[in-house]
């Protein structure tokens, strides 16, 4: 058996991604890029820049209203960031609000999950719970990343399923102007259409964190934006409904 072989043989018998990579990195090193791609990716993207991709059709429109429908009902509140201590902080640099949806809370939350996870190429339980987010005009999250630095706070985080490998950002609502999804360091703004999304990864193929995954959710300037947003773990999440602060 080669080593393409071996992976799509351990996958298919339930192994993950982490364990077959810590075993394969062990035998053959930096060989092991080549037979796997250890990060989420965006498999029907329309466009690439970098790691960041642009996916269309996500979500139907239906299911855009539904989900603000669902959103507004359980009621948002402002989004924080963590702090170093490992609390979550409101911050000037994130001044849109938030809301949770516990995983799989009923049969529609659970197939959007299924559908990330297949556009994504990444298992759904690694997953950590659906976000909506909704910035009215002059709201923004100014740049930063989403992966946990070495922070004591960090730390708490990290040990609830590991690293962000992934982020996935669906336009449930497109602002008339302004609000698109910015990386500063490779110079793109991505504006999905709504029902679209912004699939990036913030590591690279060894699973350290990119500094090139920065970005940020621009000032809307007319109009009002609402996305759903999903992190995704290196390995199984588990975690109860808290909302997360940004990293
Ligand atoms: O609102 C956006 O465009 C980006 C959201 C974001 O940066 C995040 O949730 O980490």
């Amino acid at each position: 058996m080669n080593w393409s072989e071996w992976v799509a043989d351990g996958l298919s018998k339930g192994c993950t991604k982490k364990q077959l990579w810590d075993v394969m990195y062990g035998r053959i090193g930096k060989e092991a890029w080549k037979y796997m791609d250890y990060r989420p990716r965006a498999v029907n993207a329309m466009a690439r820049v970098g790691d960041v991709s642009l996916v269309d059709g996500v979500l139907s429109d239906v299911e855009c209203d539904v989900l603000i429908g669902l959103a507004y009902k359980k009621g948002f509140k402002r989004n924080t960031v963590v702090n170093k201590e490992g609390g979550d902080r409101i911050d000037e640099a994130r001044t849109s609000e938030g809301m949770s949806f516990y995983k799989a809370e009923n049969r529609f939350i659970w197939e959007i999950e299924m559908r990330l996870s297949k556009i994504t190429g990444w298992p759904p339980e690694n997953g950590e719970h659906l976000q909506v987010l909704r910035y009215e005009v002059g709201e923004e999250y100014k740049p930063h990343v989403d992966w946990f630095g070495d922070t004591p706070g960090c730390m708490g985080y990290k040990a609830m399923g590991g690293q962000r490998y992934g982020t996935v950002v669906v336009y449930l609502q497109c602002a008339d102007e302004g609000g698109g999804t910015s990386f500063p360091l490779l110079g793109v703004t991505m504006n999905p259409k709504r029902g679209g999304a912004v699939c990036f990864a913030n590591v690279d193929k060894t699973g350290t964190p990119m500094e090139t995954a920065r970005h940020s959710g621009d000032p809307v300037i007319r109009g009002e934006k609402i996305v759903m947003t999903l992190w995704q773990r290196e390995s199984v999440f588990a975690r109860g409904n808290r909302d997360q602060g940004g990293g």
